[in-house]
Protein backbone atom coordinates (compact mmCIF):
# COMPACT_ATOMS: atom_id res chain seq x y z
CA UNK A 1 0.00 0.00 0.00
CA UNK A 2 1.01 3.04 -0.56
CA UNK A 3 2.05 5.80 1.78
CA UNK A 4 -0.04 9.26 2.49
CA UNK A 5 3.25 10.44 2.38
CA UNK A 6 3.75 9.24 -1.31
CA UNK A 7 -0.05 9.49 -2.60
CA UNK A 8 0.04 13.61 -1.77
CA UNK A 9 3.43 13.74 -3.68
CA UNK A 10 1.73 11.87 -6.60
CA UNK A 11 -1.64 14.33 -6.59
CA UNK A 12 1.02 17.19 -6.28
CA UNK A 13 3.81 15.97 -9.09
CA UNK A 14 0.50 14.85 -11.61
CA UNK A 15 -0.78 18.79 -11.01
CA UNK A 16 2.08 19.77 -12.03
CA UNK A 17 2.66 17.15 -15.46
CA UNK A 18 -0.52 17.69 -16.80
CA UNK A 19 0.52 14.66 -19.10
CA UNK A 20 1.43 12.16 -16.48
CA UNK A 21 -0.25 8.90 -15.94
CA UNK A 22 0.62 6.58 -12.93
CA UNK A 23 0.02 2.37 -13.22
CA UNK A 24 1.33 0.91 -10.05
CA UNK A 25 4.79 1.26 -9.93
CA UNK A 26 5.29 3.11 -13.24
CA UNK A 27 4.49 6.59 -14.34
CA UNK A 28 4.10 7.89 -18.11
CA UNK A 29 4.51 10.86 -19.09
CA UNK A 30 3.82 12.44 -23.05
CA UNK A 31 6.95 15.04 -23.83
CA UNK A 32 5.56 17.55 -26.77
CA UNK A 33 8.77 18.65 -28.91
CA UNK A 34 9.36 19.47 -32.05
CA UNK A 35 11.06 17.07 -35.00
CA UNK A 36 12.94 14.32 -32.55
CA UNK A 37 14.55 11.36 -34.13
CA UNK A 38 14.59 8.28 -32.02
CA UNK A 39 18.15 9.23 -30.92
CA UNK A 40 16.94 12.57 -29.98
CA UNK A 41 13.54 11.45 -28.07
CA UNK A 42 15.99 8.90 -26.32
CA UNK A 43 18.53 11.46 -25.22
CA UNK A 44 15.67 14.19 -24.17
CA UNK A 45 13.78 11.41 -22.32
CA UNK A 46 16.46 10.60 -20.26
CA UNK A 47 16.94 14.47 -19.17
CA UNK A 48 13.57 14.00 -17.56
CA UNK A 49 12.61 14.05 -14.21
CA UNK A 50 9.44 13.26 -11.91
CA UNK A 51 9.37 13.21 -8.38
CA UNK A 52 13.26 13.14 -8.50
CA UNK A 53 13.61 10.03 -10.58
CA UNK A 54 15.22 10.29 -13.90
CA UNK A 55 13.60 8.91 -16.97
CA UNK A 56 13.68 6.78 -19.65
CA UNK A 57 12.35 6.57 -22.92
CA UNK A 58 9.16 4.73 -22.49
CA UNK A 59 8.52 1.03 -22.60
CA UNK A 60 5.43 -0.58 -22.20
CA UNK A 61 4.58 -3.84 -20.46
CA UNK A 62 1.51 -4.77 -19.79
CA UNK A 63 -2.52 -3.52 -21.38
CA UNK A 64 -3.03 -1.71 -18.40
CA UNK A 65 0.18 0.65 -19.15
CA UNK A 66 -0.81 0.81 -22.71
CA UNK A 67 -4.06 2.52 -21.68
CA UNK A 68 -2.41 4.90 -19.44
CA UNK A 69 -0.50 5.89 -22.42
CA UNK A 70 -3.23 5.80 -25.12
CA UNK A 71 -5.06 8.23 -22.38
CA UNK A 72 -2.62 10.51 -22.49
CA UNK A 73 -2.51 10.21 -26.46
CA UNK A 74 -5.25 13.14 -26.83
CA UNK A 75 -4.32 16.32 -28.72
CA UNK A 76 -0.61 14.87 -29.43
CA UNK A 77 1.27 16.83 -32.30
CA UNK A 78 2.05 13.83 -33.82
CA UNK A 79 2.91 9.66 -33.29
CA UNK A 80 4.89 9.75 -30.74
CA UNK A 81 8.18 7.53 -29.79
CA UNK A 82 7.90 4.79 -27.32
CA UNK A 83 11.51 2.96 -26.40
CA UNK A 84 11.69 -0.02 -28.13
CA UNK A 85 14.06 -0.57 -31.10
CA UNK A 86 14.91 -3.71 -33.20
CA UNK A 87 18.32 -1.72 -34.51
CA UNK A 88 21.06 -4.70 -32.98
CA UNK A 89 19.72 -7.37 -34.97
CA UNK A 90 16.69 -7.13 -37.07
CA UNK A 91 13.38 -8.67 -35.72
CA UNK A 92 14.78 -9.23 -32.29
CA UNK A 93 12.57 -5.70 -30.81
CA UNK A 94 13.81 -5.04 -27.44
CA UNK A 95 13.37 -2.49 -24.56
CA UNK A 96 16.24 -0.21 -23.83
CA UNK A 97 17.00 -2.02 -20.92
CA UNK A 98 17.47 -5.02 -23.38
CA UNK A 99 14.37 -7.26 -22.35
CA UNK A 100 13.41 -8.62 -26.08
CA UNK A 101 9.33 -8.45 -26.25
CA UNK A 102 9.03 -9.59 -30.11
CA UNK A 103 10.71 -11.66 -32.41
CA UNK A 104 10.17 -11.14 -35.65
CA UNK A 105 7.90 -8.99 -38.74
CA UNK A 106 4.54 -8.52 -38.47
CA UNK A 107 3.83 -12.25 -38.72
CA UNK A 108 6.17 -12.94 -35.54
CA UNK A 109 5.44 -13.49 -32.04
CA UNK A 110 5.91 -12.10 -28.48
CA UNK A 111 8.86 -13.14 -26.32
CA UNK A 112 8.43 -14.60 -22.85
CA UNK A 113 4.36 -13.59 -22.67
CA UNK A 114 5.56 -9.84 -22.87
CA UNK A 115 3.05 -7.70 -24.18
CA UNK A 116 2.76 -5.85 -27.52
CA UNK A 117 0.43 -3.76 -29.54
CA UNK A 118 1.95 -3.66 -33.01
CA UNK A 119 -0.83 -2.71 -35.95
CA UNK A 120 -1.98 -6.94 -36.23
CA UNK A 121 -0.73 -8.77 -39.00
CA UNK A 122 0.58 -5.60 -40.32
CA UNK A 123 3.30 -4.28 -37.98
CA UNK A 124 6.05 -4.76 -37.50
CA UNK A 125 7.04 -4.57 -41.46
CA UNK A 126 10.45 -3.36 -41.83
CA UNK A 127 8.98 -1.26 -44.44
CA UNK A 128 12.11 -0.60 -47.01
CA UNK A 129 14.31 -2.85 -44.93
CA UNK A 130 14.94 0.30 -42.60
CA UNK A 131 12.35 0.60 -39.68
CA UNK A 132 13.90 -0.13 -36.51
CA UNK A 133 12.39 2.58 -34.14
CA UNK A 134 8.97 1.92 -32.24
CA UNK A 135 6.14 4.48 -32.90
CA UNK A 136 2.93 4.68 -30.79
CA UNK A 137 0.43 5.75 -33.59
CA UNK A 138 -1.94 8.76 -32.81
CA UNK A 139 -4.64 8.23 -32.34
CA UNK A 140 -5.33 4.64 -32.50
CA UNK A 141 -2.43 3.57 -30.23
CA UNK A 142 -1.16 0.88 -32.27
CA UNK A 143 2.34 0.26 -33.00
CA UNK A 144 4.55 0.42 -35.95
CA UNK A 145 8.14 0.36 -36.36
CA UNK A 146 9.54 3.38 -38.54
CA UNK A 147 13.36 4.72 -39.54
CA UNK A 148 15.22 5.87 -36.37
CA UNK A 149 15.79 8.94 -38.46
CA UNK A 150 12.11 10.07 -38.99
CA UNK A 151 10.66 12.82 -37.25
CA UNK A 152 8.31 13.07 -34.66
CA UNK A 153 6.20 15.30 -32.00
CA UNK A 154 6.20 14.03 -29.28
CA UNK A 155 7.77 10.74 -27.05
CA UNK A 156 6.77 8.79 -23.95
CA UNK A 157 8.84 8.93 -20.75
CA UNK A 158 8.79 6.08 -18.31
CA UNK A 159 9.56 6.91 -14.32
CA UNK A 160 10.45 4.05 -12.12
CA UNK A 161 7.79 4.86 -9.02
CA UNK A 162 9.45 1.75 -7.25
CA UNK A 163 12.73 3.48 -6.78
CA UNK A 164 10.89 6.74 -5.06
CA UNK A 165 12.61 6.93 -1.14
CA UNK A 166 9.85 5.18 1.63
CA UNK A 167 10.11 8.38 4.55
CA UNK A 168 10.77 7.59 7.65
CA UNK A 169 8.40 10.38 9.40
CA UNK A 170 4.99 9.70 8.04
CA UNK A 171 2.87 12.72 7.96
CA UNK A 172 0.33 12.05 10.61
CA UNK A 173 3.01 11.73 13.13
CA UNK A 174 4.70 14.82 11.66
CA UNK A 175 1.60 16.85 12.08
CA UNK A 176 1.19 15.17 15.86
CA UNK A 177 4.56 16.55 16.69
CA UNK A 178 3.70 19.81 15.22
CA UNK A 179 0.67 19.67 17.65
CA UNK A 180 2.49 19.11 20.45
CA UNK A 181 5.20 21.40 19.86
CA UNK A 182 2.82 23.84 19.22
CA UNK A 183 0.83 23.36 22.47
CA UNK A 184 4.17 22.70 24.81
CA UNK A 185 5.39 26.30 23.46
CA UNK A 186 1.58 27.74 24.00
CA UNK A 187 1.85 26.35 27.55
CA UNK A 188 4.91 28.10 28.71
CA UNK A 189 4.17 31.32 27.13
CA UNK A 190 0.98 31.13 29.09
CA UNK A 191 2.96 30.36 32.08
CA UNK A 192 5.34 33.65 31.31
CA UNK A 193 2.58 35.79 31.13
CA UNK A 194 1.18 34.41 34.21
CA UNK A 195 3.98 35.21 36.17
CA1 LIG B 1 13.57 -3.42 -38.30
CA1 LIG C 1 6.26 0.03 -40.30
Amino acid sequence: MKSLFTMLMLLLAQWAHAQVAVVGKAAFERVDSANVTFADAQAEAATRTYLGLNGELASVLSAAEQAAIEGLLAGAPSSCWLGGSDAAVEGEWRWLDGTQFWQGNQAGSAVGGMYNNWNPGLEPNDAGGNEDALEINAPTGLWNDLPVTFQLNCYYVRYNLALLPVPTTQPLGLWLLMLAVAALGGYYLTRKAAI
